[in-house]
């Protein structure tokens, strides 16, 4: 089944929103496989976002996300991926419609609470770096009353 790596990045952490994101995601019918609460360094945010490291924000995106704790999961499901960034929203905030993550609570583009893999290949990469030890092997007895 497919997973994707979801980051709740340190603005969210601060500002209380750990529960409401997990629940948007538990309540849509994914399932949560992975779950850490953890201070990165810079050298391992660098490492996350390798692919923008030439862009002129790429500093600041890093000192943002080593500012604080973030939450770092894996969640599962069919089209996790590409359903999981209609969740989050727009990458600039104010793009991003009412009721996606982005779009209720945040404003900024450098503040915007949260990251999602955005492909399945980026997903396995990102999970392999922020999980290296594995995830839960689990599945949820409600999988016939989610799927068809
Ligand atoms: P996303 O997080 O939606 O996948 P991305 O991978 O293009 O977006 O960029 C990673 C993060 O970098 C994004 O969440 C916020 C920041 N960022 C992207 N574009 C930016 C810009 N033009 N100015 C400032 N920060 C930007
Ligand atoms: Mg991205």
């Amino acid at each position: 089944m497919e997973q994707t790596f979801i980051m709740i990045k340190p603005d969210g952490v601060q500002r209380g929103l750990v529960g409401e994101i997990i629940s948007r995601f538990e309540k849509k019918g994914f399932l949560l496989k992975g779950l850490k609460l953890l201070n990165v360094e810079q050298s391992f945010a660098e490492k996350h976002y390798a692919d923008l490291s030439a862009k002129p924000f790429f500093g600041g995106l890093v000192e943002y996300i080593v500012s604080g704790p973030v939450v770092a999961m894996v969640w599962e499901g069919k089209g996790v991926v590409k359903t999981g960034r209609t969740i989050i929203g727009a990458t600039n905030p104010a793009a991003s419609a009412p009721g996606t993550i982005r779009g209720d609570f945040a404003i900024d583009i450098g503040r915007n609470v949260i990251h999602g893999s955005d492909a399945v290949e980026s997903a396995t990469k990102e999970i392999a770096l922020w999980f290296p030890e594995g995830v839960a092997n689990w599945q949820s007895s409600l999988h016939s009353w989610i799927y068809e």
